[in-house]
């Protein structure tokens, strides 16, 4: 690990001082070499155009999460056909900087569309189309992703039982192994993911998201990685994020920290009182660096950051005019934050 960090640093810092101009930490390693398991950011293709997201990506980061262009709503036309130009682009550009792929999300209760939605009268053939779907997309990338997001956010926000959704109103709690095995068939090598958030925040979630784990197992569904999503707030109860990670990983499953972001608004319940929140962001994010590296190194499977800099967090791209979040670990010019320096220190 040292070694390669060590390799990386000098290019790192070129390339930082070159694009961020005077913010840039010009001693700053990239941050994946404070990593065994790869560091993950999420991306989209219309962020290529800016040669800053590109500089620092490229650096810092082991693997791009395509924030939105995996997913059925961009896939999945009304007609059953499918797009795959931004998916193409984003493995593309992965590979130009020899990064990896992580594929997010197959099935998800938020996005159905109008395709299923016209075939829901017919169970047969709505669950032949879905079968027929999460081959096709998981086959198209037949080893040249990292892992897939199979079913995304199944568990009740109250943790009560698994959310209603078309998939599950169709075809019912079956739905869930079924587009496990359905992966599975078309990229038998590929890591299959069960992913949700608000599992440190609301423990009758994780623990009813461990019971959904638990069933999987002991119907032999290919489940190989547990990815809790870390959308924190900074006011986030102290311990639930070790406690979290240590119950996952009971199960002896990898584990995908996977859309890392520590909001202050959500702290601060949209007051612009940020500044009491500052410290205990930073406690947070250190925190979750102890909870990581207390893990076993074999079920690391990685961790990822839900954007590269607090302008490009879906926080302040979907409340825009309002007052913004600070929830990322680089700032709007393209410099570390001290979030990003207590992280790196923290994993060290
Ligand atoms: O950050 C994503 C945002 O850009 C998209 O508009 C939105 C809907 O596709 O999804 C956001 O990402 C979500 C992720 O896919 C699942 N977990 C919660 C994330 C934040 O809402």
């Amino acid at each position: 690990m040292i070694d390669r960090r060590a390799a990386l640093t000098g290019l790192s810092a070129a390339i930082l001082s070159s694009c961020t101009g005077e913010a840039a930490t010009t001693d700053a390693a990239p941050l994946k070499s404070f990593l065994t398991a790869p560091l993950g950011v999420a991306a989209m293709t219309a962020e290529f155009a800016d040669p800053q997201w590109q500089a620092l990506t490229a650096t810092h980061f082991d693997r791009l999460t395509p924030e939105w262009e995996m997913k059925m709503e961009y896939i999945l036309q009304s007609d059953g056909s499918h797009r795959f130009e931004a998916p193409d682009r984003l493995l593309r550009q992965a590979k130009l900087n020899r990064q990896g792929i992580f594929g997010h999300a197959l099935v998800w209760y938020a996005q159905d569309g109008a395709y299923f939605q016209n075939l829901r009268s017919d169970k047969a053939r709505f669950e032949a189309a879905y079968r027929a779907y999460v081959q096709a997309v998981v086959g198209r990338y037949t080893g040249q992703v990292d892992g897939w997001d199979v079913v995304n956010e199944p568990i009740l926000d109250d943790g009560s039982g698994l959310r209603n959704c078309l998939w599950r109103d169709v075809l019912g709690d079956y739905y869930i192994d079924i587009a496990y095995h359905a992966a599975h068939g078309a990229d038998p090598a590929c890591p299959l993911v069960l992913n949700d958030y608000n599992l440190e925040h609301t423990p009758a979630k994780r623990r009813q998201f461990l019971k959904l784990v638990d069933d999987m197992q002991k119907r032999g569904v290919p489940l190989h990685v547990l990815g809790t999503q870390t959308h924190i707030s900074a006011a986030l109860e102290p311990g639930a994020l070790k406690a979290t990670l240590r119950d996952l990983a009971a199960t002896g499953l990898k584990i995908h920290v996977s859309e890392v972001d520590v909001s202050l608004k959500e702290a601060a319940k949209n007051a612009f009182d940020f500044k009491s929140y500052r410290a205990q962001q930073i406690r947070q994010i250190e925190e979750l660096a102890e909870a990581w590296l207390s893990l076993p190194v074999a079920q690391q499977y990685g961790i990822t950051i839900w954007g590269l800099r607090d302008k490009d967090s879906w926080y302040n791209r979907s409340q825009k005019g309002l007052l913004a979040d600070e929830p990322l670990l680089f700032d709007d010019t393209g410099a570390l934050k001290p979030l990003g320096q207590a992280f790196v220190k923290a994993l060290r």
